[in-house]
């Protein structure tokens, strides 16, 4: 049996079309269809659900505050029933007359059959220069982590085995919009893959969802799998927050020193409530970019983001305790001067980021 997964976000007009067409193309072989919707503002979810009335074929999932390609197609996957998979976009760019020829491929032995774009026969249709070139330097960076090499791992058209897709499931990545990217990266090498041709086409009706945010998770997403195994990209942002924080704390201290205390050289008494009101500034400054960027995932908003922002302080006051321990400690064991110094701050940091990223913004 085949399940074929349409992920969709505001393709209202699009499914009423595309339905007919697959149960035409489909004749013959077992299938369901499952649409995955993000609770999309245009309805689409709502048009799903009628035209599943009376159907055994058809269910939509509505997922409500979720947003994500591959995590929609992941969890599509999850509820299907057949011993393929396949997945299409929704808006009628995929050649679904291709579709048998997939779920043919992969009843065969293939462990993967991928709609391609770039294999003899397959083209990208009407794409502008932009476009062409942004897609084949994607694909170029792709193919190197990819565990099987095609030509086009890009692709959002193609089908799987079941027992395929079982077996790295829990390994896959769910963020970003290139779930083929993220199982060619997961299958064992000795994956059976097969390429075949088609015409990327217009889309029918409404707006691609392509954004800049896409093209940024897809670079996050290739951090996540190399460097990222090593070193988690929250904490290089964090590290990154921490950095613009120094900064920002060295301006408030002279905007304090210069502007409200109006002294060139202050007293010590001055100097030790600057540098109080340079602190707490850098902590409102990294607090805001770290909720809204770092941990964006998470974010907090209203109440949460009040005491979210109290832990934070109590967090980085603790760091700034560890990081007073540990350099002091290392230079009363004659470490040198600045590496003690450098490794009580580095100290703080690891201190900070993990206490926050456990208590501040919980996963
Ligand atoms: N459930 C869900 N579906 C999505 C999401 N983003 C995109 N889609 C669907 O995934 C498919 C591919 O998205 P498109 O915006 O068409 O992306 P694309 O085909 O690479 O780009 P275009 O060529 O510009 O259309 C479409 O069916 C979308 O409706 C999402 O966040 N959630
Ligand atoms: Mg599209």
């Amino acid at each position: 049996m085949l399940s074929l997964v349409l992920p969709t976000y505001n393709e209202a007009k699009n499914i009423p079309e595309l339905l007919p067409k697959l149960e035409e193309i489909l004749t013959g072989i077992e299938h369901e269809i499952i649409i995955v919707d993000d609770d999309s503002p245009d309805g689409t979810w709502h048009i799903a659900l009628e035209l599943a009335q009376g159907r055994e074929d058809l269910h939509v999932i509505r997922r409500l505050g979720r947003r994500g390609l591959s995590s929609a197609v992941i969890e599509g996957f999850l509820a299907a029933k057949g011993d393929v998979f396949a997945v299409m976009d929704a808006d009628g760019q995929h050649d679904f007359e291709l579709l048998p020829a997939l779920y043919h491929a992969v009843r065969s032995g293939s462990g993967i059959a991928v709609g391609s774009r770039y294999v003899e026969g397959g083209s990208v249709g009407e794409w502008d220069e932009r476009r062409q070139v942004l897609s084949r330097i994607a694909t170029r960076l792709a193919l190197f982590l990819c565990a099987v090499k095609v030509k086009d791992p890009m692709s959002g058209f193609f089908a799987i085995e079941r027992s395929l897709f079982e077996r790295v499931v829990t390994k896959l990545n769910p963020k970003g919009f290139k779930i083929l990217l993220d199982l060619l990266v997961c299958v064992p090498r000795e994956t059976q893959v097969t390429e075949h041709p088609f015409t990327f086409r217009k889309r029918l009706h409404g707006q691609s969802k392509l954004s800049l945010r896409v093209q940024v998770d897809f670079l996050e997403y290739l951090y996540d799998v190399t460097v990222g195994k090593y070193i988690p990209l929250t904490f290089v942002k964090y590290s990154l927050v921490g950095t613009l924080g120094v900064f920002v704390h060295l301006c408030a201290y002279y905007a304090i020193t210069r502007f409200v205390l109006q002294s060139s050289h202050p007293s010590v008494g001055g100097f030790s409530i600057a540098v109080i009101g340079a602190t707490e500034t850098a902590i409102v400054f990294n607090f805001f970019l770290n909720n809204i960027w770092t941990f964006a995932g998470q974010r907090l908003q209203g109440k949460q983001a009040a005491v979210g922002f109290l832990k934070f302080n109590i967090a980085c006051l603790f760091g700034a305790l560890v990081n007073w321990g540990v350099s002091t400690s290392l230079f009363a064991l004659k470490w040198q001067e600045f590496l003690a110094v450098f490794l009580g701050a580095m100290a703080g940091v690891m201190w900070n980021y993990t206490v926050n990223r456990i208590f501040t913004w919980k996963e």
